[in-house]
């Protein structure tokens, strides 16, 4: 069995991580692509258990290193139940959110030590490195008011309500994530409409495709 292709969308509150997340599953369907969705913290049972915990705040008073924990554990579940066995069948996986994501709000803002947040990510990811990371980049006023307004009340979660000045460092985090991993990140002007960035992304994603494709000639047959 060929293998498939792990794509992780990262970025701010409301940057249109999930949107685009489904938008481009759409687009991979109609090219006959098998593609599994998924997101973080969630996307298998377990990880949603522990998903409700955190985002409800619940773990807020244990500090940045539990809840650290706890995202790390709710990967690891996420890791070995759904991603590892749908990319070793050969399925694109689209996943909002990852690993970057804890670099970013539990590293840098939550101000870990970074040898400890690397033991748990070489624990929860356990070899299951994205081939690509796309990082919505967007001003933090336009992407909390877009998740705002999607959410139609006053009620931000455990992280949207942190004050702008934080969310403005992690743009600045996701930004230096970008600069240092070239092979693996690709930013995406997320400021645009649903369309222009969803024709960004393809335009990233479709070549990555045709070069596996043809440096597989198995895969060129099974897509065709
Ligand atoms: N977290 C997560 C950590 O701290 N550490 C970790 O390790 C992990 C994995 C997750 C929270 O957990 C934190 C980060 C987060 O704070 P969540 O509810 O899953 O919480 O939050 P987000 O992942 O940020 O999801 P959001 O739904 O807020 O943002 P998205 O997915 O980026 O945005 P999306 O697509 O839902 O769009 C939001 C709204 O904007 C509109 C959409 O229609 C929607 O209404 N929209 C646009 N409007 C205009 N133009 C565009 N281009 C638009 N794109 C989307």
């Amino acid at each position: 069995m060929t293998r498939g292709l792990f794509i992780t969308f990262e970025g701010g509150e409301g940057a249109g991580k999930s949107s685009q997340g489904e938008a481009l599953a759409g687009t991979l369907r109609a090219m006959g692509r098998d593609v599994v969705v998924t997101r973080e913290p969630g996307g298998s049972p377990g990880a949603e258990a522990i998903r409700n915990v955190l985002l409800s705040g619940a773990a807020e008073e244990l500090g940045p290193a539990m809840e650290a924990i706890l995202f790390s554990a709710a990967r690891s579940d996420h890791v070995e139940q759904v991603i590892r066995p749908a990319v070793e069948a050969g399925k694109i996986v689209l996943c909002d959110r990852f690993l970057d994501s804890t670099r970013v709000y539990q590293g840098v803002t939550g101000e870990l030590d970074a040898d400890f947040l690397s033991g748990l990510e070489a624990v929860a990811v356990n070899g299951m490195i994205p081939d690509l990371t796309l990082i919505l980049d967007i001003e933090p006023e336009t992407g909390l008011a877009r998740a705002s307004a999607r959410r139609g009340d006053d009620r931000p979660d455990r992280f949207e309500k942190e004050n702008v000045e934080i969310h403005r460092r992690r743009r600045e985090a996701y930004l230096d994530i970008a600069r240092s991993e070239p092979e693996r990140c690709v930013v995406i002007d997320a400021s645009r409409d649903n369309a222009g960035v969803a024709a960004a992304i393809a335009g990233v994603v479709i070549p990555l495709l045709q070069q596996m494709d043809d440096s597989n000639p198995a895969r060129r047959t099974a897509v065709a």
